[in-house]
């Protein structure tokens, strides 16, 4: 049989599997047809790669999450099957535009920032290496909520990724597994055998993700909640037709939405039930595929490796001991050693309040084996290690961060300053026990999403410069050094960031309404709207930059865009308050005619992925100004350096080893140091003292007080004031001065364009090292113990 050429795949499938010939083919139906010729060869290469993995019974790992914040991925399959241009022609063969087809895919934002979208960047890198492995999540109906803003403020509406067809999923209804809840447990004679009181059903859906150059796919398996029995007839029969499908709508509950959260612990039950759903599911298929291959479940940990991405899918070692013991006749600590064996967790955040803890009681009710399992853990632990302090099950609650750390063979943090204080904080005393397990894996992302694809001008510049060869082997950017010696190259360079700039102002003009000239800097600040992250530092430098301006409106000021993106937890209202400031501030500073032409806010709705890959290639200036301490890694950083835009940040999670490589003179320091900020907290009235040492903060924030950007309502922003006047846990005051300082600096640089474009095209040159393949490969090596098929 020969293979149909790409053209001729796309336009069967326009034809059978949708019925329409090109004449009649809506905009939905080329995407559809396109994702499907696409998906063909995905699905080739994930078959070869199947057949492969059992052939060699190699190790397999399994990366459980719940969060994928995957984007689209038409165009992912696309870039790696380098059907770029064939699909542009055929698409414009019958008068369609590439772009307008590939925008009309649905956003698939199964996840809420960093973690979901590492996440994703993982999976495509375990493909690109040829890791055997497989993706563990849930399928929830609705993603992450749907931004926008009603005078300034911002509204939250659910997000319908399913409401529009897509191609990547294949639904398994063969592979089913029961989920139980609550109940009771017996014990007869030693042996224990939990009742559940309540159980649905999770079914796979399985979704081939592909790697560069299609060489190798794994899957991405999501798990959506099905009820046992889906509708109750007899209450049907009695007319009672809301409680006849009640068992359907609860048991889907469970995969409904994701949590809009990605630092605060949510005190659902519902949180809990969906943690339990996925792990429980994704241990009964890993032990089936296992026990289909092998016979001894003592060697799981030679070919399992289970990655727990942070502590939300925790439950995982309770749950394998309780399998092995209550089920296979284990004895406990055969049990335990062996998960162990298999299991590895990353910790992403040191925030307390992120730091999931369950109150007892709900946990007891919820998991009543667990629980009991909980406790012989942590007494074995215990046991073990006398002198120990720690302990998973203290203030009424079970601390998962512990019981992560006891079930873990390895435990990573994403950054090397965030591992350093995983050792000397919150994990002092369990590293105390276990020296040799917490090991650091610095994030990292895929090259060729968050490059070659979203920033074409770019990539082709490098390749035309150095080969392809970076596409998979990121630190080969390195070789454009010499080059940004060469005028003509930096020329070069710096008219491909015109160019992003120009089609990031156009859209913007075009989607929006807003005005961007792409002469100014473009200065950026993407990511979630949290306090630590300090949205609100920038806004007030922005506030204070204003005022120097009106009062200095002839000096020669260096035009700037401040560009903003993200999205607050719908709970969380002071961060919702940040972007209602940053609006307010917008409409204010937006339409004063003596600041025209020199400064303007833009604060772009509803940022995603898909928004992100807009806005990084044009970005001139990357702003990563958490409080030092707080930011466990950052990975929209790394996105940004890569696609030369210099950083102006503290030395805060990765920004620290951005900056050792990209080199001191090309980043934009500010701030206080982690220990800095740790002794500043004890100084007493920091924040007033440093108000009354800076004019420029103390006038943004009495033009804020006094009602400027809320005329009538003074009162609107007391909450920010009060709080940067009064406790400013997050040292927003303390930094703002140093940040002044290095704002300025930046303003210095950017009018020199050829210092500029170098210091860009360094931040390009030297940010190989940050890529996925990079980190991936390191879990392999120092976590999993797994090798490449390739
Ligand atoms: O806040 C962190 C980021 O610093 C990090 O880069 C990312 C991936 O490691 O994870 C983020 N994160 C942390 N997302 N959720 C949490 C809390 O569970």
């Amino acid at each position: 049989m020969t293979t149909p050429s790409f053209r001729e795949s796309i336009l069967r499938h326009l034809t059978y599997s949708f019925g329409k010939d090109p004449d009649h083919a809506i905009l939905e139906d080329w995407r559809m047809a396109l994702s499907l010729g696409v998906r063909d060869r995905i699905v080739d290469a994930w078959f070869k790669s199947t057949k492969r993995t059992y052939e060699t019974g190699a190790k397999r790992v399994y990366y459980l999450s719940m969060e994928y914040l995957i984007g689209r991925l038409l165009e992912d399959g696309l870039v790696n099957l380098e059907l770029v241009d064939e699909a542009r022609e055929v698409l414009a063969e019958f008068g369609y535009d590439y772009d307008t087809v590939l925008a009309d895919e649905p956003d698939a934002a199964l996840g809420n920032g960093g973690l979901g979208r590492l996440a994703a960047c993982f999976m495509e890198s375990l493909s690109t290496i040829g890791c055997p492995a497989h993706g563990y999540g849930i399928r929830y109906e609705h993603g992450l909520f749907r931004q926008s803003f009603v005078d300034g403020r911002q509204i939250e509406q659910p997000e319908l990724w399913l409401g529009q067809r897509h191609a990547w999923e294949f639904e398994r209804p063969e592979v089913r597994y029961r989920i139980g809840f609550g109940g009771h447990v017996d014990v007869r004679d030693g042996h224990y055998r939990w009742h559940p009181g309540e159980e649905v059903e999770a079914e796979a859906f399985d979704t081939p993700t592909v790697g560069w150059k299609g060489r190798w796919a794994n899957t991405l398996r999501l798990w959506s909640g099905r009820a046992i029995h889906p509708f109750d007839l007899e209450a049907f029969n009695h007319g009672d037709f809301t409680r006849a499908a009640a068992p359907e709508a609860l048991a889907r509950t469970i995969s409904r939405v994701l949590y809009p959260d990605d630092t605060t612990e949510q005190g659902r039950e519902l949180r809990l039930k969906q943690e339990y759903f996925l792990t429980a599911s994704a241990l009964r298929d890993i032990l089936r595929r296992f026990s289909n291959q092998f016979d001894d479940l003592r060697k799981l940990p030679e070919k399992v490796a289970i990655q727990l991405n942070d502590t939300h899918p925790a439950i995982a070692g309770p749950e394998l001991i309780r399998i092995l013991v209550d089920e296979k006749g284990f004895d406990f600590d055969e049990a335990m050693e062996i998960a162990q064996g298999c299991l590895s967790y990353t910790n992403h955040t040191l925030l307390p309040e992120a730091l999931e803890a369950w109150g007892e009681q709900l946990f007891g009710r919820l998991l009543p084996r667990h629980i009991g399992i909980i406790d012989r853990i942590d007494a074995t632990h215990a046991g073990r290690n006398p002198s120990r302090t720690q302990s998973m099950r203290a203030d009424q609650s079970v601390k998962m961060g512990q019981l992560s750390f006891v079930m873990a063979h390895k435990v990573n943090g994403v950054s090397a300053l965030h591992t350093d204080l995983m050792k000397t904080t919150v994990f002092s005393e369990l590293h105390g026990l276990h020296p040799d397990r917490i090991v650091n894996q610095t994030n990292g992302v895929t090259p060729r999403r968050w490059l070659l694809s979203c920033n074409p001008g770019l990539a082709g510049l490098i390749t035309e410069s150095i080969g392809e060869d970076w596409v998979d082997d990121l630190e080969q950017l390195s070789k454009l050094e010499p080059f940004i010696d060469d005028a003509g190259w930096l020329e070069h360079f710096d008219a491909v960031k015109r160019d992003n700039k120009v089609w990031l102002s156009n859209w913007m003009r075009d989607t929006y309404g807003m005005h961007a000239d792409p002469d100014a800097l473009f200065d950026v600040q993407i990511k979630r709207i949290h306090e630590y992250k300090r949205q609100h530092l920038n806004i007030l430098e922005t506030i204070a930059l204003w005022q120097e301006m009106r009062e200095n409106p002839n000096a020669d000021w260096t035009p700037r865009l401040k560009l903003f993106g993200g999205k607050a937890a719908p709970g969380y209202f002071f961060a919702k308050d940040i972007i209602r400031l940053i609006n307010d501030a917008a409409s204010v500073i937006n339409n004063d005619p003596l600041t025209q032409g020199m400064l303007r806010i833009a604060f772009l709705p509803n940022y995603n992925v898909s928004l992100a890959e807009r806005m990084i290639p044009a970005a001139d200036l990357s702003e990563q100004v958490s409080t030092a301490g707080k930011e466990a890694s950052g990975t929209g950083n790394m996105k940004l350096a890569l696609n030369g835009a210099p950083t102006i940040g503290t030395l805060d999670g990765a920004n620290v080893e951005i900056r050792e490589r990209v080199g001191a003179d090309n980043f934009f320091l500010f701030g206080m140091t982690a220990q800095e900020v740790e002794d500043r907290r004890r100084v007493e009235g920091h924040a007033g003292l440093a108000i009354a040492a800076d004019d420029r903060l103390k006038g943004a924030l009495d033009l804020i007080r006094d009602g400027r950007f809320s005329p009538g309502e003074t009162d609107r922003y007391r909450g920010i004031t009060e709080n940067l006047e009064g406790p400013d846990y997050f040292l927003v005051c303390s930094d703002f001065t140093d940040y002044w300082r290095a704002q300025r600096e930046v303003d210095v640089v950017f009018r020199d364009d050829k210092a500029w474009d170098r210091m860009a095209a360094l931040n390009t040159a030297r940010s190989g090292w940050f890529s996925s393949d990079r980190t991936i490969r390191g879990y392999m090596a120092d976590i999993w113990n797994a090798e490449s098929l390739l």
